[in-house]
């Protein structure tokens, strides 16, 4: 049978993954670096923390701990985000979630392309934050065509990508030769170029729209901006960036350090200013730079119910109106002792988290579940008789305030247009011609289907007695 001889989509963004790691190490020394170093540090972690070893080497294998988490691209077209959602369907992955990055000063809104089942996750969990240009947010009209004329005129994908997505869509699959030429192609849509699309004079109209008008417009495709590895200390590797010679962002963004992590930490390394050159009319080349590339790290918690999301922003508000991060670092003591202060209220033990209904846990039967009197005990007695235990669902999605901060330390510290808060979910939906997974429901989803996985085998272990 023809369907034997696929590959399974797991298997191809494992493959898709590897690659952009080795392309982006080469393209950018400096996340070698911190690859390196990141893979230090949890090294160090594991060493002196063997409780964590044992644990991380059940659920997550000990050897990819330090791989890809995700990375991102920016878009210019909705037909590139349709194009883009078919290719990512080939490696399993789907659009989760929405964000609005106006509110923010940054006109895009985004969705993360992601494997979504358990089985797929552990298999290789890398995930792409991608966001298409809002160019209605900006104000000159005469740009806006003009940016409009250049993002028409240009093709993001090659031909073999194209075509190899058309068969997998056909057919139901790629054959292992297939797969290996469908990742090589669609890597060069996420290369760098060096070499402009544009003259150096529209760039910097581009630039002083917004910086990231610049880096979605200007170039032939739309490079990949980061990659982003797991470490198990985040505030180790903050602290160590410098001694590598590598310049971290101001503050860590999400929630504070704490005993039971929540939804997602993240830092970055600045971007870099890299040397690009400029096409004009005349067909001359003219020298000059861009800044667009960087590397990011990430921690992630439990994911939080809608009770407990509102909680977090709530506290996270309040933190960031009593002290703003500045840019330069100038406040960063401050700014950590203003978030661990702020988020004292938020409880932190695992047993509070889930009596307060904060976040999502995944039930499972314990060894003394079975034999004992469980007929007719709801989930709570059964937990606090110990024939359940409960541990954290993973936070699997990313966070618009974070998103943000990652989005401006890397886009320089002068936003040159602020926008107005203008979320459009509807609208980035018919954009992306396909309506976007709600990861509220999805968390929920796996929280009951392993409750009901509880109840019925202890109703069927009564049963058989
Ligand atoms: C995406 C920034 C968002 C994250 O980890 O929150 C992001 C970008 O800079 O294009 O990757
Ligand atoms: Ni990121």
């Amino acid at each position: 049978m023809q369907e034997l001889n696929f590959v399974s989509p797991d298997d191809i963004r494992a493959a898709f993954s590897a690659a952009m790691s080795a392309m982006y190490r080469a393209e950018v020394p400096a996340y070698g670096t911190l690859m390196d170093l990141v893979k230090a540090v949890n090294a160090e972690t594991l060493e002196r923390d063997p409780a964590l070893a044992g644990q991380l080497r059940q659920t997550d294998g000990l050897e990819r701990i330090s791989g890809e988490r995700h990375g991102a691209i920016r878009l210019g077209t909705p037909a590139e985000l349709k194009m883009m959602r078919r290719v990512f369907a080939v490696m399993g992955m789907e659009p989760v979630g929405y964000y609005d990055l106006s509110a923010s000063g940054v006109p895009v809104h985004s969705t993360a392309f992601r494997p979504v089942g358990a089985a797929a996750l552990a298999r290789n969990p890398f995930r792409v934050f991608t966001s298409l240009l809002r160019l209605d947010l900006i104000a000159d009209a005469g740009l806006r065509a003009e940016a409009e004329a250049v993002l028409a005129a240009r093709s993001i994908f090659t031909a073999e990508a194209a075509a190899l997505t058309a068969t997998f869509e056909a057919k139901g699959g790629l054959t292992r030769a297939e797969a290996d030429r469908f990742v090589l192609a669609v890597l060069e849509t996420f290369r760098w170029h060096d070499r402009a699309a544009v003259p150096a004079a529209l760039y910097r109209r581009l630039h002083a729209a917004h910086r990231l008008v610049a880096d979605v417009v200007s170039f032939r495709g739309p490079h990949i901006n980061h990659l982003t590895p797991r470490t198990l200390d985040i505030d180790a590797v903050q602290a160590r960036m410098p001694h590598h010679g590598i310049a971290p962002k101001a503050v860590v963004e999400g929630p504070p350090a704490r005993n039971c992590p929540i939804l997602l930490r993240q830092t970055s390394f600045k971007a870099l200013e890299e040397p690009v050159s400029f096409r004009d009319a005349d067909g001359t080349w003219t020298p000059g730079s861009h800044t667009a590339r960087f590397g990011e790290i990430e921690s992630r918690g439990i994911a939080l119910t809608p009770k407990g999301r509102v909680l977090y922003d709530t506290l996270l508000d309040r933190s960031r109106a009593l002290v703003p991060p500045k840019a330069d670092g100038s406040n960063a003591d401050a700014y950590r002792a203003a978030l661990a202060d702020a988020f004292s209220p938020f409880p932190d033990t695992w047993a509070e988290i889930r009596a307060e209904g904060l976040g999502y846990f995944e039930y499972s039967l314990t060894d003394t579940a079975f034999g004992a009197p469980a007929a007719g005990m709801d989930l709570d007695a059964l937990v606090a008789a110990g024939f359940v235990r409960f541990d954290p669902v993973i936070y699997e999605d990313f966070l618009p305030v974070s998103a943000a901060g990652i989005f401006q330390s890397n886009l320089g510290d002068a936003a040159a247009q602020a926008f107005s808060a203008d979320p459009n979910k509807a609208r980035f939906e018919d954009e992306l011609g396909a309506a976007v997974l709600d990861e509220f429901a999805h968390y929920a989803a796996i929280e009951q289907a392993s409750i009901d996985r509880c109840l019925s085998r202890l109703a069927g272990a009564m049963a058989a007695e």
